[in-house]
């Protein structure tokens, strides 16, 4: 990193020594991850520059753009909706949250049985090691599961957060109580960036987002092909990137490795043997730097095809339809869009095994590791529908619990041998 970065994140107030430590770290196990795979598509080095400059490049962007008067909105779930905090001249960047480093600074506050997503952000914010976190003018939170729900509350002490309410059931008027949660969120997003919504600017917003996950669909699509062109943890960090990078810019470098992906599949060129099994997962999000199920899993032997996980299908596999005569009309569309998707956090929420079966047939994955972070309540509990369905399908099905440590990472490679 440069020293203009340094001079940047002093600015921003970082804890220096904790976030010097944090990027050794990374340092380190990111060569040791990625760098070593077999076969890597080309067009993964412009990922690997990001990940690089994971605390550099990006945040002085987002610090520019505040320069000329735009606003940041940091995220950690996808019912927020991009589309309108875009058009706003907003950015939407999904802060860190996916490693243990930041967990004992948490657990001075928060219990030590509360999932370690939740944790990993709270101690980012706690102890200044986050440089995106400090540039977020606003944390949009969402009620969605308890812990992240009432961490939000505490967050408010230490940070700006706005709520947005989730309702917990797919009903009509919970539909309705969504709809006018949108509302609020568009009130309140104007207020805090100074711009009006038109109907001009959401179309544009909802285009360039659409355009990002059909790019994002056409890239996963291609790991299903026998070989699969790339390895489900170059693809996993493309899901990852997703959420901070340049949404333009972003589109356009996965537009490229698809095109790479499509070069391969024709030449049936892959980053694993042909007859290796292939293994998709389902459950809670992969935030990033968390690659330790799919290293474990592909360090194996077992290419990873397919997620079904907010880092994955259920982060791209809807669009928001772009006829609409009105901004209400398009309002209406995204309000729709986010509605589906298929958080365990709604109850009953059976739409999302179907979504599983159909991910499991598409990707000519040979079984299922359903992967749940300790201590998510929604998640845990559902596995347990999940598997009964996959029973009746036919499905091999393995349920996994872990957490960011690495303590488990032996007895994690035995059970998924003993699966396959
Ligand atoms: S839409 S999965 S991003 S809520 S893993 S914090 S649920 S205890 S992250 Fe999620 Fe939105 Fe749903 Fe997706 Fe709670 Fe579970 Fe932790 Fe979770």
């Amino acid at each position: 990193m440069s020293s203009d970065s340094r001079e940047m994140w002093a600015e921003l107030g970082l804890n220096m020594g904790k976030h010097d430590e944090l990027l050794s770290i990374l340092g380190k196990i990111y060569p040791e991850i990625y760098h070593k795979q077999n076969n890597r598509p080309k067009s993964m080095t412009y990922f690997d520059f990001v990940i690089s400059e994971i605390h550099g490049l990006r945040v002085k962007e987002l610090i520019d753009h505040k320069n000329k008067g735009g606003k940041v909105f940091g995220t950690f779930c996808l019912y927020v909706p991009d589309e309108i905090i875009n058009a706003l001249n907003g950015i939407s960047i999904g802060l860190c949250a996916g490693t243990d480093f930041s967990i004992p600074d948490a657990e001075t506050v928060l219990p030590r049985n509360l999932c370690a997503l939740i944790k990993s952000f709270y101690g980012f914010k706690s102890a200044k090691i986050c440089p995106y976190f400090e540039v977020a003018d606003v944390v949009i939170g969402e009620t969605t599961c308890d812990g992240k729900t009432k961490t939000y509350e505490l967050l408010g002490n230490i940070h700006p957060v706005y709520v947005i309410e989730i309702p917990h059931r797919k009903n009509e008027e919970s539909f309705k109580l969504w709809r006018k949660e949108i509302d609020k969120f568009i009130e309140k997003a104007e207020h805090i960036t100074g711009e009006k919504l038109s109907l001009e600017n959401l179309r544009n917003a909802v285009k360039m987002n659409n355009n990002k996950r059909l790019t994002l669909q056409r890239m996963n699509s291609l790991r299903w092909n026998i070989p699969t062109p790339i390895s489900g943890k170059d693809a996993l960090l493309i899901n990852q990137v997703a959420f901070y990078d340049d949404v333009i810019r972003f589109t356009d470098s996965v537009s490229k490795v698809a095109d790479e992906l499509e070069e391969r599949v024709t030449k049936k060129e892959g980053t694993f043997p042909t007859d290796a099994v292939r293994l998709m997962t389902s459950g809670t999000p992969y935030a990033i730097p968390n690659w330790k199920l799919h290293h474990v899993v592909e360090t194996s032997g077992y290419p990873v095809v397919a997620e079904e996980s907010c880092v994955g299908s259920r982060y791209f596999s809807e669009l928001v339809n772009e006829n609409a005569d009105s901004l209400d009309e398009l309002i209406d569309n995204i309000a729709k869009r986010y509605f589906n998707i298929h958080c365990a956090c709604f109850t009953p929420n059976d739409e999302r095994l179907d979504d599983i079966v159909d991910l499991y047939k598409k990707s000519k994955a040979k079984g299922i590791i359903n992967y749940t972070l300790n201590f998510c309540t929604p998640y845990l509990v559902e596995s347990q529908k999940i598997k009964e369905r996959m029973n009746k399908e036919g499905i091999p099905f393995l349920n996994l619990e872990s957490d960011y440590g690495m303590g488990d990472v032996e007895q994690l490679a035995t059970r998924i041998q003993a699966f396959v």
